[in-house]
Parts: structure tokens; sequence; C-alpha cells
């Protein structure tokens, strides 16, 4: 079934906040933000904007008039910096005009003196200094220490992971209208209403209700709008409080890249040992995050990091270090995989040089080492099921691992400056908030008189299909078609206290919950038919494909006569329910309990082509064996694992987001921030879905959202075995993203060393003439 709104998009019809009918006198705001990455601000003109043509109004920290700090986990952001700023791009002003461009004109005009204070931007270098963000916590399995002496072979290294950009399609947004005594409607591009509603209310010293936070669709999110969104919309909404219009913030492409955070950097310390055999005795890694200058969700991601260093092997004594090291980058975010996807890549990359000392290929360790139901996570749950090894044995089984494995080595003995490379990738994702108490949610379902259906979630559509997962939900509960279901847009006024739209799991709470509030209504209609049938035992009435059921048999009575004559016998037919996901726990001073509900796994095949003379390479295919519960739609699935699938292969490769020493974005524009398009993608990508029963999802359905963006993390693995086809000798580093320069730059280090020397001597030449 395709997705319901997909004839919208073919059309140009679906809406998005700045597509909404343009209120009378709406402005439109413009941000003023820091220049330097630390500093302190000595004076704030912001007269030269006002002079423009068309501003109306610019407003700085002294303008808020309730609280200035937010944040989700820890409140130490402020909307508009105050005497400090702490990040290129942290914004100070918001210049409010009758069009976007004068206000973005206007912004550029206001002047602030600064006193730039040195930055930091290395997470050790942070870490070093002090500057750490909550606490670093470990987790512990067995015993490293007294394990390192039974060891066969002990292996360390350092991983440099680099960042990512969310580059959703629709830039940060929200429009804010100011209503009838103090209240504020807001429109606004979040995957997490409730943190504007209460951030919003708490700038303006509001209750909660005053605000009601309004979400049809996003253009993408990935992550970048889980909190970060809030912001905007706040900013919005003081200039909408001042002028008692309805006022529209939209980031320009340009400012959105310099003013979001993005994925969190991490540099990561391991040391792994193995036996003769290569088994995994014993395994210790420091996780150095580089957060950014407030905390954001870093703590959370931090501990997502935590949980996945092992992945999806079994490693009897492990210690798991970590810290979320504040720099004065712009605060580092959500984006899928939330954490997971540097865990893992510090554990493939520990295994890559275990197999390169042994002599033996990576898959061999990876094999020996892999999660079996029973085994126990550093964590302290237990893996439930054989997926690992199950999705594992089914990839090398289908996709022919062994032959793979000859023709790329017949390959590379037949050619010289090409060569191939491949690397299984196994995943093992955990299901939950990892914060127990965000796994809630709800649902309100209305029928109506002629059988239509209204519902409406907490969960948030940002193109990952939930609205037509949760019609498909609907639609299998009532047993009626899903044409008669109208997903409603998230809204706080009819869902309060909603968990953002995040972790994979939306499908999963919010669909349960409109599984209980469909069943409840269905179980009034039930008696109703029960009363009309003349049957005494409604819970033998069934509805399929719009009929009504009795023991198994067609009645006369359908959905929209029943639902006529529930209306004469005065049923209710609305319902809001509640779902939490039960079983799950987790103890912060132990660093154990049960936090997922379950697990998520898979395996991938990478292959790829690299020429070695130019860095270049190809991905041949990647080969999929992953593990769903029963779909509740597998076109969306599939979408999902591949979309997720480009974003990690993008993330290992060609998205090179950097930074210079000084805090400024160098990869600023499209021009020098790569992603993956439909060219790079493998002209095969083969993928088979198995199916594990599950109890926790709707319709025993699985989260799909994020696992699949960790399969992209073997592109790396596969373009280094390449490397090394071509320089056995040569020390290669595991440094993402591994570019085609990064590439060329490890296989002919003396070459670009001299290079470089040589740039350096021409351009001190140059500054001398
Ligand atoms: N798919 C699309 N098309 N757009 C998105 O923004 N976000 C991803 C994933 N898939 C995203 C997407 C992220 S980061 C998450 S957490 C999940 O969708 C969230 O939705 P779910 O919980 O319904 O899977
Ligand atoms: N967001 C969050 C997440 O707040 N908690 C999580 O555990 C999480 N996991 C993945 C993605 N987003
Ligand atoms: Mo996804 S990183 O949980 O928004």
């Amino acid at each position: 079934m395709k997705r319901i709104d997909a004839v919208y998009h073919v059309r140009g019809e679906a809406e998005y906040v700045d597509d909404l009918p343009q209120p009378a006198e709406m402005l439109y705001a413009a941000v003023f933000a820091s220049t330097v990455a630390r500093g302190k601000i000595l004076a704030l003109n912001l007269l030269p904007a006002l002079a423009l043509d068309g501003i109306v109004a610019a407003f700085a920290a002294t303008d808020i008039p309730g609280t200035n700090q937010w944040g989700s986990i820890i409140p130490d952001w402020p909307l508009l910096a105050t005497d400090e700023v702490h990040y290129v791009g942290q914004p100070v002003a918001v210049v409010v005009g009758k069009t976007k461009a004068c206000a973005q004109k206007a912004a550029k005009k206001i002047a602030m003196q600064v006193e730039e204070l040195p930055a930091i931007v290395e997470p050790k270098e942070a870490f070093v200094r002090g500057q750490i963000i909550g606490v670093p916590r470990t987790f512990v399995l067995g015993d490293v220490e007294s394990a390192w002496s039974n060891c066969y072979l002990i292996v360390e290294g350092t991983c440099e992971i680099g960042s990512q950009e969310h580059l959703y399609l629709e830039t940060q947004r929200a429009r804010a209208i100011p209503l009838e005594g103090k209240t504020m409607r807001v429109y606004s591009a979040t995957q997490n209403p409730y943190a504007a509603q209460r951030t919003i209310a708490q700038m303006l010293g509001w209750p909660h209700n005053a605000i009601e936070v309004d979400v049809k669709r996003l253009g993408g999110a990935f992550g970048g709008k889980e909190e970060q969104a809030t912001l905007w919309a706040s900013l919005a909404a003081l200039a909408a409080w001042h002028l008692q219009k309805p006022v529209e913030l939209v980031l320009s492409r340009l400012d959105d890249l310099k003013m979001t955070g993005k994925r969190h950097p991490y540099d990561s310390d391991f040391k792994i040992g193995v036996t003769k055999e290569g088994q995994i005795l014993a395994y210790e890694v420091k996780h150095y995050q580089n957060a950014g200058a407030y905390a954001d969700l870093s703590t959370a991601v931090l501990e997502r990091t935590l949980f996945h260093s092992t992945n999806a092997y079994f490693i009897p004594n492990a210690k798991i270090f970590g810290a979320s090291c504040r720099t004065n980058l712009p605060p580092s975010t959500a984006l899928r995989g939330f954490g997971g996807p540097q865990a893992m890549f510090v554990m493939e990359s520990a295994i890559t040089k275990v197999a390169e000392k042994l002599g033996v290929s990576r898959e061999e360790i990876q094999r020996k080492n892999l999660l079996f139901a029973g085994d126990v996570f550093p964590y302290g749950q237990q893996m439930q099921t054989n997926s690992v090894p199950r999705t594992w044995q089914k990839a090398e089984q289908i996709y022919h691992l062994s032959k793979i494995k000859q023709q790329v080595e017949q390959y590379n003995a037949n050619h010289f400056e090409t060569k191939k490379g491949y690397a299984l990738m196994p995943i093992c994702f955990g299901i939950s908030f990892t914060k127990t108490f965000l796994n809630q949610a709800s649902a309100l379902v209305h029928v109506y008189t002629d059988g239509s259906v209204s519902v409406t979630t907490g969960g948030v559509e940002m193109g990952q299909g939930l609205s037509t997962k949760i019609a498909a939900i609907a639609s299998l509960t009532f047993g009626i078609g899903i044409q008669r279901i109208k997903i409603e847009t998230t809204n706080t006024t009819r869902i309060a206290n909603m968990s953002p739209t995040a972790a994979s799991v939306t499908t999963d709470l919010n669909g349960n919950a409109t599984m209980l509030a469909s069943g409840q209504i269905l179980d009034r209609l039930k008696v109703v038919a029960a009363k009309e049938l003349r049957v005494s035992e409604p819970e033998r009435i069934a509805i399929a494909d719009e009929k009504i059921l009795y023991a198994g048999e067609e009645t006369n009575l359908t959905w929209a006569g029943l639902l006529e004559k529930a209306f004469l016998y005065r049923t209710n037919l609305s319902a809001h329910a509640f779902y939490a996901t039960p079983g799950i726990s987790f103890d912060r001073v132990k660093e154990k309990g049960h936090p997922f509900a379950y697990h998520v796994c898979g395996t991938a095949i990478v292959e790829v082509t690299l020429d070695c003379l130019r860095g270049i390479y190809e991905i041949d295919s990647v080969k999929i064996v992953h593990e769903l519960g029963r779909s509740v739609n597998e076109l969306v699935d599939r979408g999902q694992v591949e979309g997720g699938l480009a974003q990690g292969l993008g993330w290992m490769t060609v998205e090179d987001l950097r930074f210079s020493g000084k805090g400024q974005l160098l990869s600023k524009n499209l021009a020098t921030y790569k992603i993956p398009d439909v060219y790079f993608m493998p002209d095969e990508i083969a993928l088979e879905f198995l199916t594990e029963e599950n109890s926790f999802g709707p319709y025993g359905s699985k989260a799909v959202g994020e696992p699949p963006l960790m399969y992209g993390i073997g592109v790396f693995f596969a373009i280094r075995q390449a490397m090394r086809a071509f320089q056995p000798q040569r020390e290669l580093a595991f440094k993402s993203p591994l570019t085609p320069e990064q590439v060329l730059c490890q296989l002919y280090p003396q070459e670009f060393q001299e290079m470089a020397e040589n740039i350096a001597v021409s351009s001190t030449l140059l500054a001398s003439t």
C-alpha cells in the first residue's frame, strides 16, 4: 500500500508551516548571531537594524519577560545570548520586518562588540580542561583488568569520528500567532511539540495551557528538530508576543547550516584483547564526545553510545567510559542513530585491527563473537533472541559470502591500480528511549456517524511514514478501509505532555495508543451490534472489511449502518488512550537494568571498488538481511532501510563536515558539503526481511527508522580493505569520513606531506611579496 500522503507530495499540495495561508499583518523575523566561537559581549547596538525600511522591531535577551534558559535535559542554553557567546551562529538578537528579505538584510546591520576569548573545538582538550557536561559514566561487565593477562593478543587504537549535517529539505521554521487573552498558537517544524510548548510558556511566564503547538508534517528532521526546533519556535513566539502580530521565522539554508547543531563528533580510544582463535576476552573503550557549547541532548546521546559500545557482539569483560565534552561548536544534537553509530564504528575498528594483526579476515573475528540469546550486555540486559547470528548466517548464505570473498581476491590479484574490498556489518540497536519515562504516548480517536474516523496521536510525520502506519493500525483495529481514516495534525491541545518523535519508537508507542483507543470504541460498538442483532455475546462480534460478523458469520449489518445506530443509542464514539512500554527500567547508579523493550538486528555486506591512483571509489552493492516484525507497511519499511543506509554511507564517506580551529564552519554550503546522491548509491541494494515475533510493536511490528543507518558503517571497512590490498604495509587511520582525499592522503603520506610543505612554503613566499 502506498503512503497516504504520497499524492499530496507528488502534486506539491502537501502543507508545511509556511504553506499555511498567511494571516493579515504577518511579520517576518531574522536572526542575528555570533560570528565568534567564544567571547564576551561588550556592546550590542540594535539601532542600525531598526533604521532600515520595513523594520518593525528588534529584540535581545533583555526583552525576554520570563525564563531565557532552556534545554530538555539540562537548561543551560540561553534563547538569546546574554553577556557571552559560546559558538559561531549563536543567536543574539531577532529582527522583525514586513518582509523576510528586509528582516534578513537588517539582521546583518546589527553591531556587536565582542572581546574574543580562546575557543576549544577538540573534545579531548575540553575534557582535560574540565569542560564536561553532566558526569562521565562507566559501564562495566566482568573484569577487564584481570582478563588482559589471559589474552593472546592485545591491540590499542584511536578513532576520530566526523560529524554530519541533517540536511532536512525543510529548514528550521515556525509561525507564532497571538490569540485572545494571554494565549498563542505556534506552528512549528518540530519533532517535539511539547518542548516548544513548555519552553515558550516559560519564556513568557505563562502556564503550559496558554500555548498551543501544532504540527502538520515536517520536510525531514532526522533528529535535527528533536531539540533544536524549540529555539526558533521560541524566538518567533517572543516577537509575536511583543508585537501582538503573527510572526514567521524561517532560517535560510546557509543560516540553518551555520546556526544549528549536528551529529556529535567523537574521539575514542580502544583496547581489545583476544584469544589465539580470535575470541574477544576484553574490550575497553573511552569515548570523548564533542558536545558543542550547550548540553542539548548530549548526555542522552552519550548514554546510547555506552549502550551500543559492544554492538552485536558478546564480550565477557568490558569497560566502557564516556564523557560529554563542552566545546565552542554549535551544540551537537540528535541525528539518526543518536550516538549508536559512533559506538559501533569504534567496535568495528577494534575488531578490524585485531583481524589485521592476526592476519585473518574481519568476518572471522566478527563471526566468533556474535551475540546469542541469553548473552548479557554490559548494561545488564540479556539478549532475548538469536537475531544477530540468524541474520548473519542468512546473509552469508543467500548472498554467497564465500563467492564474494573469492571474487574480490581474484580481482585484486589481477588488477594493480584498482582494488576491491568488502565488509560485513552486523547491527543490534536497542528500541526504547533510554530515558525510561519518555516511553509513553497517547491517542485520541473519534468515529463520526458516517463511519469516518479521526485519529490524533503525539507522533509527528516527518517523512518516515508514521501517518500511513497509524492509519493502517486504526483501519486494522476497526476492520474498515484505510480511506476512512484521517490523521489529524499533531497538536498539544489534543495530546498533552507528548514525548518527542524520536528513537524510532513513534509507531510502537503511538500505534499502541491508537490500538487501545480504537479498541475502546470498538468494544462499545460491539455492544450496540449485539443489541441490533439480538444476540447475547458482544465478544463474538467482529468487524472485517466493514461487515459485521457474528461468530465468524457475516450479518446484514455494515460498519456505516452500525454507526448510525450507535449514535441513536447514545454511544460514546470518542476515546483517548494511553500507552507506556511495560517492563523497562534502568538504574543509573549501578548502570544496570533493562532499558530496551527489544532489539532490532540485521547484517549487511558492503562491496566497493577503489581507484587507488585517484582515491575515488564506487559502492558496488549493499546486501542486507534485516529483521522486522510483522510489518505494518513493508513499502514504508523498505524506504526507511534504504534511506537510513544512504545516510550511513554518506556519513562514512563523502559528508565531510569541518570546523576551523576557531570554531568556524568550513563546509558551510553545499559546494563543500556533499551528500550521497542517487549516483553515489550502490547499483545493487539487496534487502531480505526476516520476521521475528515481537509483542511490543502494534500488530507484531518492529521499529525501523534508525537501525539501518548503521549498515552504512560497513563501507568504511570495505574501502579500508581495498586500500590494504593496494598498500599492505601502510598504517591506516580509523578516521571518518573516508573521503577520496582522505584515501589518497593515507595511501601516499609522503607525497602529501611534501605537498603540504610546498604549499606552506609558497604561501609564505606569497605573503612576503
Ligand atoms: N525518515 C524520513 N523520511 N525523514 C526523517 O526525518 N527521521 C529518522 C527516521 N526516519 C526521518 C526518517 C529518525 S532520526 C527517527 S528517530 C525516526 O525516523 C523517527 O520516526 P519513527 O519513530 O516513526 O521511526
Ligand atoms: N532521543 C532521546 C533519541 O531522547 N532518547 C533516546 O534514547 C533516543 N534514541 C534514539 C534517537 N533519539
Ligand atoms: Mo531520531 S535521532 O531519534 O530523531
